[in-house]
């Protein structure tokens, strides 16, 4: 029988049947790489001429840069873009069915290291510490935006542009609607059980632990009860941490190595480079009191049964609600089953 469970952080339902998972599949069949980029860009290395004619320097680590294409701008007073409601016919300025607002910010990008063949699980301890430690310095430097969203798209097959491996970061004058809905449910959550939703669910998941994937000191990165893609994970740190920026020096440190371990367990899975759209989820820089909040990371990757067989969320899904024929625990239990040290590229060199 098919069963529903809630995501408490958005409120979302999401349908597991895993009796489907047996289905044929006669449907499309991605790149057998997983990366399936048509050609290798070079627009992110270093010393390359961007589409925009900047050069980029000969950058040893890793190297951030405005995005040349920003989808956010800077609000510039009295300039507002597109059609205002009571400008056209049959609107008034304050109609509920026409509302907007200013959508102010900025958005860079970060390459990893100058090196485009060397994604995050390839990559050495201290320079995914690199990557970290920019993450940290950005997330604090932007902090005069209300959110600062870090995330990275791995992999054309989450419309990822350029295989030179990067992230970006977007920081906005407002609260995007995703982070409102679970800063919401956080705050709900906390106000009923004086304790922050994602540190009591970790508290909780610790006790049986058949969806945790990787655990250490610090950090916990396991298949969330609610998941929706088949290998989502949650990451979360094993104390209660509202920004990137309060994280400890033990912390930063234990982060690289196991986002290098269960990276490497997502690569060996399907022997490819696994594709996913991942992101920090940090408190809003709101003034009040964000103790409902604990920081954590979502990866989401598209991926289903084999390097080449994607999950679409389309039919029923696009229409009605999300479903999933694997369980959270399978999944997690076939990651478990990877290895975490030794990517799959690298096996058999000494
Ligand atoms: P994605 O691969 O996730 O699309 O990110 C690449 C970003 O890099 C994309 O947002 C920017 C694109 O706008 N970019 C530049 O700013 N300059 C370039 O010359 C190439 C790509
Ligand atoms: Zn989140």
């Amino acid at each position: 029988m098919a069963t529903q469970r809630r995501n408490p952080l958005t409120g979302e339902w999401i349908i597991v049947s895993p009796h489907r998972i047996s289905r044929p599949w006669g449907g499309e069949k991605s790149s057998s790489t997983g990366q399936g980029f048509t050609k290798v860009s070079s627009y992110l290395s270093p010393g390359a001429a961007r589409s925009n004619g900047s050069v980029n320097p000969l950058y040893t680590s890793t190297f951030v840069f405005p995005n040349d294409f920003s989808a956010l701008v800077q609000a510039t007073p009295g300039e507002e873009p597109g059609t205002e409601p009571g400008e056209e016919p049959g609107t008034e300025p304050e109609d509920e069915l026409f509302q907007s607002e200013p959508a102010g910010g900025e958005c860079h990008v970060m390459c990893f290291s100058p090196h485009s063949h060397l994604s995050l699980p390839l990559m050495r301890h201290e320079d995914i510490l690199s990557v970290i430690r920019e993450w940290i310095r950005l997330s604090d430097q932007l902090k005069y935006n209300l959110y600062v969203q870090i995330f990275e798209n791995k992999g054309a097959m989450v419309g990822c542009s350029n295989s030179h491996p990067h992230c970006q970061i977007w920081s906005s004058s407002f609260l995007p609607y995703l982070i409102s809905l679970e800063d919401s449910h956080q705050r709900e959550y906390f106000s009923k059980h004086n304790s922050p939703l994602l540190v009591k669910y970790l508290e909780k998941e610790m006790r049986c632990k058949k969806r945790v994937v990787e655990e250490s000191e610090y950090w916990v990165a396991l298949v969330p009860y609610w998941a929706k893609w088949p290998f989502e994970l949650l990451l979360l740190p094993t104390r209660h941490v509202t920004k990137l920026r309060d994280l400890t020096e033990e912390e930063v440190l234990d982060l690289s190595s196991t986002m290098k371990r269960y990276l490497t367990r997502y690569d060996n899975l399907f022997e490819c480079s696994f594709p996913y759209s991942m992101g920090w989820h940090e408190a809003p820089n709101t003034a009040s009191d964000c103790s409902h909040w604990q920081l954590h990371a979502h990866y989401y990757p598209p991926l289903l049964r084999t390097a080449t067989v994607k999950k679409h969320i389309a039919g029923y899904e696009m229409l009605a609600q999300c479903q999933r024929d694997l369980t959270a625990e399978d999944a997690a239990q076939r990651l478990k089953d990877c290895d975490a040290l030794v990517h799959f590229t690298q096996r058999n060199i000494d």
